[in-house]
Parts: structure tokens; sequence; C-alpha cells
């Protein structure tokens, strides 16, 4: 059974968060109401990535958070994760679907309304949907949309979009406004002095969000 809540998408960066590290940030995280975590590091081989990606699972164990691995299919069956997520020049949907079998939740990334009216929402799970904003965090990240091209990504999109790229506490309201089913965040939580802090600012603006309507 696919059931997931994108309301507030943490994916970890491992140079961001290298003060307390990317498993106790998650874990302070998912205090302050994260609920989903995604394992990005570019860096790491496939037998790193399954030893942070098991830390991970069991620092999320009993929490209603899922573990979604960025890129690796073969890590992500290999830590039992929630889910993977891939982008467009990574293998094809249909493969990482087939590897990662039918309960496993599927993320893909696109950046233009042609590509999210491409998903195939037998295949994809949901979409991120960006990038919002010019950000460091991803040097070669693609053109920058805006809230008006993240609103026409997700009105092609036939699956639930989260919106990344440059995201802060004061951007939720605008990124649901355009039909984010939630936020993706890097920079807003890891590497910050409290990421539950943070976590819980970004969590309450959504919550205040969704009473507005
Ligand atoms: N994909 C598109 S932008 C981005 C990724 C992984 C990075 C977002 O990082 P931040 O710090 O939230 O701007
Ligand atoms: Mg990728």
């Amino acid at each position: 059974m696919r059931c997931f809540d994108l309301s507030l998408y943490l994916v970890l960066d491992p140079g961001l968060c290298a003060g307390i590290g990317m498993v106790e940030t998650a874990r302070a995280a998912v205090v302050g109401g994260v609920t989903m975590v995604q394992l990005r590091d570019k860096e790491a081989d496939t037998k790193r990535l399954i030893e942070t990606g098991r830390a991970l699972k069991e620092a999320l164990a009993g929490t209603n958070a899922k573990l979604i691995v960025n890129d690796d299919v073969t890590a992500a069956v290999a830590i039992g994760a929630d889910g993977l997520h891939i982008g467009q020049d990574d293998m094809t949907v249909a493969e990482a679907r087939a590897r990662i079998g039918a309960d496993a939740i599927l993320g893909l990334s696109v950046e233009t309304p042609e590509l999210a009216a491409a998903v195939d929402p037998a295949l994809v799970d949901y979409i991120g949907a960006g990038p919002v904003f010019a950000t460091p965090t991803k040097p070669n990240h693609k053109q920058p949309v805006g809230f008006d091209g993240l609103a026409r990504q997700i009105a092609a999109s036939p699956v639930p979009a989260v919106a990344i790229g440059g995201l802060k506490v004061i951007h939720v309201a605008q990124a649901m406004a355009a039909g984010a089913r939630g936020v993706a965040v890097v920079s807003a939580i890891c590497g910050q002095p409290d990421p539950e802090t943070a976590a819980r600012a970004l969590a309450a603006e959504i919550r205040i969000f969704r009473s507005r309507r």
C-alpha cells in the first residue's frame, strides 16, 4: 500500500548536515514535523549509502515518516527504504518501478509542465516540482520557474507534487497555493542551528495554510 504524506519533505545533504550529521538531523526534523526524509548523497557509493540508510531507517522506526533514497535503487532495496526518488536523467520509471516493487513509493523530479504531463501515474507516485528559486544547494539545477511555473507544472501533473528549490518558511503559503501538496527543503532544515525548531516552523506554516482554506 503506497500511503504517504508529502507535507514536509526533508532532503538530506551530507555537507549541510555536517554538524550533527544526517541521521541526527533527520531524527530531530521528524520530531519537528517532517513527514518524508530523502537520503541524497551524491558523493557516497552504494555501500556507504546502505550504511547511512540503515541508520536512518532505525532512527525513523516508530515514526510515521517515510524514508526515500535518491538515485540508487540497489541501495534503496538493500536498506528496505519506503521508496526511491529519481530524476529525468536516471533510469526509466519503468525500470525503477520494476526494481523497487509495487509497494514502494516512487518519486520523479520534473522541471517543466511538459515533463509533468508525461508522468505515468501507474508508475510514479509523486513529482518533485521546480526548482522554484535558484539555490546554491544544487549548483547544476535547471532554470528556476517561480511560483507561476510551479503552478503550471503541478496543473499538468497527474500525481501530487512537492515543491522544491530555495524554499523557506516565508514561501510555504505560496507553494501550497500553487497546488503543491507539500514543500521539500534542504537548507531550511539541514545545517540550521536547531533542525527540530526549523521543521516545526515550516510545519506550522503548512498547518496555517490548510486551516485557512
Ligand atoms: N532539486 C532541485 S533544487 C534542489 C534539489 C535537490 C535543492 C534544494 O535545496 P534548498 O537548500 O532547499 O534550496
Ligand atoms: Mg538523480
